[in-house]
């Protein structure tokens, strides 16, 4: 159904659309012990027994840290607006917090400066999970101070780079590495415990307002945006207990960030739980300006009850006869073009998809490229939905693909891939896949139809 009054009718999509390819840092970068970089908590989680499948870790990865100049070709083939890219905190602070080094902090500038003269945008993300381990062996997003650490962190890098770069990201997925991180142990730093997830919410909606703050003071013309991941939690069967396990994981999972940093509070059942870590005044501290609401989308997630769980819930599956991702999750656009639509309705801010993708174990064929077409119908129906979305008033101004290179799947290693160039892990050969060609030729067709005759 169209809205007649929608500003974006069905068609071209708005001038000025930003298209994008995102990654982040320890899932390409490698040089992991490279110029004085300092250790993260997923350098820790690696080396931890059955923290990351087939013990792999990121000390490598795509090698992008010595192969930057490639990647950026690489982009400039796809005809990219914008790169989404992350920080390495402990690349910059190998501590942490105190003393900086400045062959860090020369990498990304090298980066941003190659971007800029290939004509793509640099959109900085501070972080994207990988917390020194120095500041986890003081409590990490726990500590309350964690806040203030971060925010002389964002201070840094303000001032390092806010002359070139304008889009800036406070946080990656808020929800994936609290949650995996401090209840259900499927990312660093693995921690099973109440109160420090409690904690760690509040911590790090603290962080990002004090980082809001930094940035508005120190770049004059920031945009400013948090990156939230938002999915519908679909009770895996329609039980009370089920029902109820979806309710509360819908707060942790789509409401504990986005609330109070729009809208100034916790969403109730937390509200309860998390107010003896609440200080006076905290709520406004959270709750500051942002430009623009970063999206990672997927597809659906499902909950059951699971007594034996932190919280009570657990993961549950997808319904037997719904298509599915390589990595399992549920291909279902409808409730894309429904999140982007509760957003709009919500937190009345523009919207930037800044992930949507499609993993899978893509291989090269005898021909010696790599046929993915269930990756191009993927993304050809989530592009579908979200012009629907649009149509139907959604304010979305911006789309990045996640990702652009097969990378380090966190948890799953290097085992699931959701590149549009795919990378052999032995030789670190690029080579875009049928998806790369795919995204390109739309890129190239979306701005012929937003051009005048
Ligand atoms: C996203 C969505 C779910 C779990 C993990 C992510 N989900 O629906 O259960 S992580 C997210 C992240 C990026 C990953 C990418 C693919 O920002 O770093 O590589 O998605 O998992």
């Amino acid at each position: 159904m169209t809205d007649p009054t929608s500003p974006y009718p069905p068609g071209p999509y708005p001038p000025g659309f930003v298209w994008g390819v995102s990654t982040s840092a320890y899932q390409i970068e490698g040089a992991a012990a490279k110029d004085g970089r300092g250790a993260s908590i997923w350098d820790i989680r690696c080396r931890t027994q059955g923290g990351v499948v087939n013990g792999d870790t990121g000390d490598v990865a795509c090698d992008h840290y010595h192969r930057m100049p490639e990647d950026v070709a690489l982009m400039k083939g796809l005809g990219v607006d914008a790169y989404r890219f992350s920080v390495s905190w402990p690349r910059v602070l190998p501590r942490g917090k105190g003393a900086v080094n400045e062959a860090g902090l020369d990498f990304y500038d090298r980066l941003i400066d190659r971007l800029l003269e290939a004509g793509i945008e640099p959109w900085l993300c501070l972080y994207h999970w990988d917390l020194p381990q120095a500041l986890q062996d003081l409590g990490g997003w726990s500590a309350r101070d964690c806040a203030g650490w971060y925010a002389d962190y964002a201070a840094l890098c303000a001032r390092r780079y806010g002359d070139r770069v304008k889009r800036w990201i406070t946080f990656n997925e808020f929800s994936v590495f609290t949650l995996f991180g401090y209840a259900i142990p499927w990312a660093a730093p693995g921690i099973v415990d109440r109160a420090q997830h409690l904690r760690a919410i509040h911590h790090v909606n603290l962080a990002h307002g004090a980082g809001v703050d930094v940035l508005r003071a120190l770049v004059p013309g920031a945009s400013i945006g948090a990156i939230h991941n938002r999915q519908v939690v679909i009770p895996e069967t329609d039980t009370p207990e089920n029902r109820a396990a979806a309710a509360l994981l819908d707060e942790h999972w789509n409401l504990v960030f986005c609330d109070p940093q729009i809208l100034g509070h916790y969403p109730p059942q937390t509200a309860a739980a998390i107010e003896p870590y609440v200080q006076p005044g905290d709520m406004a501290r959270i709750a500051r300006p942002v430009d623009w609401f970063g999206l990672n989308h997927y597809g659906p997630i499902f909950a059951k009850a699971d007594p034996a769980r932190t919280w009570g819930y657990g993961w549950g599956d997808a319904p037997p006869d719904s298509p599915t991702h390589g990595v399992g999750w549920a291909i279902f656009p409808d409730a894309f073009r429904d999140e982007l639509l509760t957003i709009q309705r919500r937190y009345r801010l523009p919207i930037v998809v800044t992930e949507n993708g499609c993993g899978g174990s893509d291989t090269v064929s005898p021909d010696g490229a790599v046929h993915d077409p269930h990756r191009i119908n993927y993304l050809t129906i989530y592009n579908a939905a979200m012009r629907d979305a649009m149509a139907q008033g959604a304010d979305v101004q911006g789309y990045f693909v996640w990702s652009l290179l097969d990378n380090f799947e966190w948890g799953s290693g290097y085992g699931q891939r959701f590149g549009i160039v795919h990378v052999d892990f032995q030789t670190l050969a690029r080579s875009p896949k049928d998806s790369a060609r795919w995204y390109a030729d739309l890129i190239r067709s979306a701005k012929a139809q937003g051009r005048l005759p």
